[in-house]
């Protein structure tokens, strides 16, 4: 990827090991919002030639610095940049402890990486390369100790990593014994109060379990604690991992970069995927805040005590871990429902990236800013990449692997090549040629041609990988293609098996047929690739309604709905064959209502634009949005009784419950909504809005009552009801420019950020108005250059105060070249305009670059 800035590019071709030993990490925190002193002792030996070079960032103050208890003098150490190097001559032979005192202002600190404030509460983000911020240290995963900390503060509570020692008032000492590398520190000092619990782990070590709150949410975080004991449970169960400390800590913040942080023993979340109930949480945040809960535990064994060598092995934590936490909803909730779900998001978030300039492997080999690089490529395309793992070998296979990766790299900084050394070794395979799912960007097309002749099927598949930024040819890959036949009267006549396609164009054929079969394929979304084949309306209205494989059932509904919406939106008319099939389908009620409300939902705009670009057509965001309005409106203009039956009987009597049935019938109840509020004006969204005594039911009135023009009143009472509460108030944020009309969306924007209660420094707040701006896809491609407008005014306003969160929204823009010139040009000025801010963030100067590039 070409870079023009002024900033340094790291390369995994690099990497060094670090040519120090350290045994163990002592740091003593006098805390004080504006002038904090960090103490710290590190007891290091030479392991190597090569200076003691150490990470520390511009806002440290240096009070002392000394080796085994001597000063340094000013000319035994030099700072340049972010690096202070000790001289040699200053380092004894042998083992030595270093020391420093620095002085921090966490009270200024708008970034939120390092320790900052937030509500008046001390906390921290280290992750990955936030400890730097805090003190002068080897800030790299593959340099690990065990840690003591004292934090002395007058705060009630006083948190850190690790097993409590002595505490008393205005003072705590932690220890965490399990070697750990700086970026899974944490401290937490403020005016909390927990819930407790406890969880016995199947050798018999009794775990004391705190979810930590502000005063007075302590009735919201009950669901927290209940996702957090199901996964302790659930991962001693399927992966044999137990936890390994007395205490567990999960604490809730309300400015935080990201959803959550698995320190070690003390993560630290994001409120919003911590605090819940009814009245004001959806199930869709219900679901979210047991996921990652689940995903962040699960990283105590895959990330914490297996970590990463170095940054560009972020895929071996994430990837893996993601996986493991998919799994988990999965066992916890319907798996064919969930599958669907990640498969929804992949394509509208990890492929989007794979499309345009932002595209990377799963595993970069180079970088400017490695925040940059926590994509849905590195989570999402990582969790696929180990399930594409799984199908190869089998399910003893990966157990037998991953046992293996256990215990050889227990307490070691792994690699992406140990990683798959260990499914060799345990399986007996090569992977040299599977490697190439973590070294090479994009996404395989693959293309499906049928023979039919004398009772034999012979199916030929070809594969091709489009250029990404910096690789332009691509060897082919082992692609698992998971496949089952139907028979003309809807039996299955061969069930699923897994072809392995290895070669650029491969022939598979099935014999003894009486008659010519149905083809299933890609069951379970078996690679992350996209499907070419030539099938008929005809062919995947059959598959819709036989096919035993739920994803290939709900990928042919899509299919259909994604040829009609193409077709209407470059010119064409309502197509009747997806009229037909989705009536069908909405009206099976053998089927689940959960799988019935998705294959009610219509592709994305962004997916049809992304497809039609794809196929060499200039997307129109204003056609697709008129498109997507017609064909959604003539599905209740076909159905009006069966959605109106649905309305009514989908309504679930009694107390609300956060779990995956009622939640199906929710889903499939306030689809049927939304579709009717396109005939009656919003009247059944109006009474939904009224009546619901739930989130999920409220919110998807007062978002149907948006589209359908009469939202005012709706909007007023919301705002009314919850100003208190900012998670809610962040939805009433996020949903205004994310539903309204497209050619207002930009204007609603501005008026909303006008707002007291715009609280934009605040990162939730930030991402409900920019982020919902964004999900408008007509509206942020408005054709006036408006949507552009306001996001790049945001995020150069932004990036002087967090440029994580600048950066990571500036990704908007990475469809921008997809479109006509007018856009492309008030697109491409937009993002001149960002690189040209002076004193950009190596952040988003990056993002932007990266992004500038595509065009030439
Ligand atoms: N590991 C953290 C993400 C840290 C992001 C740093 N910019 C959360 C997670 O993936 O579990
Ligand atoms: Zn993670």
């Amino acid at each position: 990827m070409t870079q023009k800035n002024a900033f340094q590019t790291q390369y995994l071709a690099d990497y060094r090991p670090y040519p120090f030993r350290l045994h163990e990490t002592r740091l003593r925190f006098r805390l004080d919002d504006h002038a904090t002193v960090v103490d710290s002792q590190l007891d290091l030996t030479r392991q190597a030639e090569g200076p003691l070079v150490l990470d520390g960032g511009a806002g440290l103050k240096l009070l002392r610095l000394a080796i085994d208890g001597r000063d340094l003098a000013p000319d035994q150490f030099t700072r340049e940049g972010e690096t202070l190097t000790i001289a040699d001559s200053a380092l004894p032979a042998g083992g030595f402890t270093f020391e420093a005192s620095v002085m921090i202002d966490p009270g200024a600190n708008t970034a939120f990486e390092g320790l900052y404030l937030s509500g008046g509460m001390f906390c921290t983000q280290c992750e990955a390369e936030g400890f730097r911020h805090i003190t002068f240290y080897p800030d790299r995963p593959d340099v690990m100790a065990p840690f003591r900390v004292i934090v002395e503060g007058d705060q009630p509570v006083l948190l850190s990593n690790g097993n409590p020692l002595a505490q008393e008032p205005g003072r705590a000492e932690w220890h965490d014994p399990w070697p750990k590398p700086a970026y899974l520190f944490a401290l937490v000092a403020g005016d909390l109060v927990a819930i407790s619990d406890s969880f016995t782990t199947r050798s018999g070590r009794k775990v004391a379990l705190n979810v930590w709150v502000r005063p007075g949410d302590q009735d919201r975080a009950g669901f927290a604690m209940e996702s957090l004991i199901k996964s302790m449970k659930w991962d001693e169960d399927v992966y044999g991992r137990e936890y390994d400390l007395d205490v567990f800590n999960i604490v809730a913040v309300d400015d935080f970069n990201m959803g959550a942080m698995e320190n070690k023993g003390l993560n630290i979340f994001n409120s919003k995927l911590v605090l819940a109930s009814p009245e004001t949480a959806t199930d869709a945040d219900y679901e979210r805040i047991e996921s990652v809960i689940a995903h962040e535990y699960f990283h105590n064994w895959t990330g914490n005590r297996i970590t990463c060598r170095d940054w560009f092995q972020l895929c071996l934590k994430e990837g893996l871990t993601v996986f493991r936490d998919q799994q988990f909803t999965s066992d916890m909730r319907s798996a064919p429902v969930k599958r669907i779900e990640d498969v929804q998001t992949l394509r509208a978030r990890q492929f989007r990236e794979d499309q345009g300039p932002l595209a990377h492997p799963v595993r970069p080999d180079h970088y400017q800013e490695i925040n940059n690089f926590y994509t849905a490529t590195v989570y999402e395309k990582g969790a696929e990449v180990i399930g594409m793992l799984k199908r190869l070998v089998g399910d003893d296979g990966y157990a037998k692997a991953l046992d293996l990766y256990f215990t050889r790299h227990d307490g070691h900084a792994a690699t992406i090549e140990d990683w798959l050394k260990v499914f060799e070794d345990a399986t007996d395979r090569d992977l040299t040629q599977f490697k190439r799912w973590y070294t090479d960007a994009g996404t395989p097309r693959l293309r499906m041609d049928e023979d039919w002749s004398d009772g034999r099927l012979t199916l030929r598949f070809t594969q091709h990988t489009p250029p990404t930024p910096g690789q332009a040819d691509k060897p082919a890959r082992v692609i698992p293609i998971a496949l089952g036949l139907i028979g003309p009267n809807g039996d299955e006549v061969r069930p699923t098996e897994v072809l392995e396609m290895t070669e650029p164009s491969q022939s598979f054929s099935f014999d003894g047929l009486g008659a010519r079969p149905a083809v299933s394929v890609l069951r379970g979304f078996s690679a992350p690739v996209v499907l070419d084949r030539d099938l008929d309306d005809a062919g995947r209205a059959f598959l819709l309604a036989h096919d035993t494989d739920p994803f290939v059932r709900w990928e042919s509904g899509r299919g259909l709905a994604l040829n009609a919406l193409q077709a209407m939106a470059t010119g064409g008319s309502i197509d009747a064959a997806y009229i037909d099939a989705i009536g069908h389908l909405a009206g099976d009620d053998t089927a689940d209502p959960a799988f019935r409300a998705l294959c009610l939902q219509l592709p994305p705009e962004d997916e049809v634009a992304s497809r039609l670009a794809d196929a060499g057509v200039t997307p129109d965001p204003d056609a697709i949005h008129a498109a997507h309005g017609h064909l959604a409106r003539a599905v209740a203009e076909a159905h009006e009784p069966l959605l109106d039956r649905l309305y009514h009987e989908m309504k679930v009597p009694g107390a609300y419950a956060p779990d995956a049935t009622d939640a199906a019938r929710r889903a499939l109840r306030t689809v049927a909504m939304a579709r009717l509020s396109l005939l009656d004006d919003g009247a059944r969204a109006a009474q939904m809005f009224d009546t619901a005594g739930n989130m999920t039911e409220r919110f998807a009135a007062l978002t149907a009552l948006i589209r359908a023009g009469k939202a005012d009143d709706a909007l007023a009472r919301f705002q009314s009801e919850f100003s208190a509460n900012r998670l809610v108030m962040d939805k009433w944020f996020m949903i205004q420019p994310a539903a309204s009309r497209p050619d207002q969306a930009a204007a609603i924007t501005r008026h909303l950020a006008d707002r007291p209660d715009f609280d934009w420094k605040n990162p939730n707040r930030f991402r409900a108005l920019l982020g919902g701006l964004a999900a408008n896809h007509a509206g942020f491609h408005a054709g006036d250059g408006g949507g552009y407008d306001v996001t790049a005014d945001w995020l150069i306003r932004m990036d002087a105060a967090n440029p994580q969160i600048a950066a990571r929204m500036s990704s908007a823009f990475e469809t921008w070249t997809r479109y006509d010139a007018g856009r492309r040009k008030k697109a491409g000025a937009a993002l001149e305009r960002i690189a040209a801010t002076p004193g950009l963030s190596r952040n988003t100067s990056e993002m932007v670059s990266r992004m500038i590039a595509a065009a030439s």
